[in-house]
């Protein structure tokens, strides 16, 4: 059987309206759709994983870390494992302990109501490393997350790769915010370690909705699939399309990683 999980990536309070200090203008045009994700009877998910952006003060991707350097400049630097990369840099967010970093109350009641099955990612949660996929934090339970751990993972994916396959996953939904960023990198993510990958775009909003088309044109080049793409013609609701998606069963779809026997022997 194949089983999904759907990833609800970042919907906390500093990425919303009205007082987020990242705000996605529209970002909370996302819950409905993701309301729906969680409590229509219909949607049969095995596990539902929210990720957290999860910054201690002074992060290193917080302009105010970088004196003389203004917010949404792009700066080189070397982060905590050694590795030289650009850095857009950001107002302070998402710092731990803050309303700021809270998912959305309304969505995490709903996601805490699932159990065992509700799992968190927090990312960025070491000082000087950035992370914007959901597949680059450290998985925890949801209703009772641990402390980060004590020494950075340099191949934090592996991990989470290897939970969703030790449990059967081999499709991924991704909804959330933003979706030029934290959403795009978890779908890409997803789609190289070949999950079937699908994202939910009435349930996603941008910083800047251009940079999400990009994105979205990326995605598709590699396989993902972007259900209920905005200002496209479209024969489909975004519901029906979503419920093909998740019914389809592809022959020949098995990733690699699966049983050659397919599950038979
Ligand atoms: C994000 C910018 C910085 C996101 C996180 O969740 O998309 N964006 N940190
Ligand atoms: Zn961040």
């Amino acid at each position: 059987m194949t089983k999904t999980a759907l990833f609800i990536v970042d919907v906390q309070g500093d990425f919303l309206p009205p007082d987020g200090s990242l705000m996605v203008p529209a970002g909370l045009l996302v819950k409905p759709a993701i309301i729906s994700l969680l409590t229509d009877p219909k949607y049969k998910w095995d596990y539902v994983v929210a990720s957290q952006d999860y910054h201690p003060p002074g992060h290193i991707s917080f302009a105010s870390s970088h004196p003389g350097h203004r917010v949404y400049s792009d700066i080189e630097l070397k982060d905590g494992r050694g590795i030289l990369y650009e850095q857009k840099l950001w107002p302070d967010h998402c710092v731990q302990g803050t309303k700021g970093c809270e998912i959305a109350p309304d969505l995490a009641a709903k996601i805490a109501e699932r159990g065992d099955t509700a799992k968190l990612v927090r990312k960025g949660w070491h000082k000087d490393v950035e992370a914007y996929s959901a597949f680059d934090g450290y998985l925890t339970d949801f209703s009772n997350p641990a402390d980060p751990p004590s020494e950075i993972d340099p191949q934090p994916a592996r991990k989470i790769v290897q939970w969703l396959r030790d449990q059967g996953v081999t499709k991924v939904v991704v909804a959330g915010l933003a979706a030029e960023l934290c959403v795009a990198h978890t779908a890409l993510s997803a789609v190289a370690s070949r999950f079937q990958t699908a994202i939910l775009q009435p349930a996603t909003r941008a910083i800047e909705e251009r940079d999400a088309e990009e994105q979205w044109d990326k995605l598709c080049a590699v396989g993902a699939r972007i259900i209920g793409r905005a200002n496209r013609p479209r024969t489909l609701r975004w519901e029906d399309e979503l419920d093909q998606w998740l019914a389809a069963e592809k022959a020949g779809a098995w990733p690699e990683w699966k049983n050659k026997n397919n599950g038979t022997a």
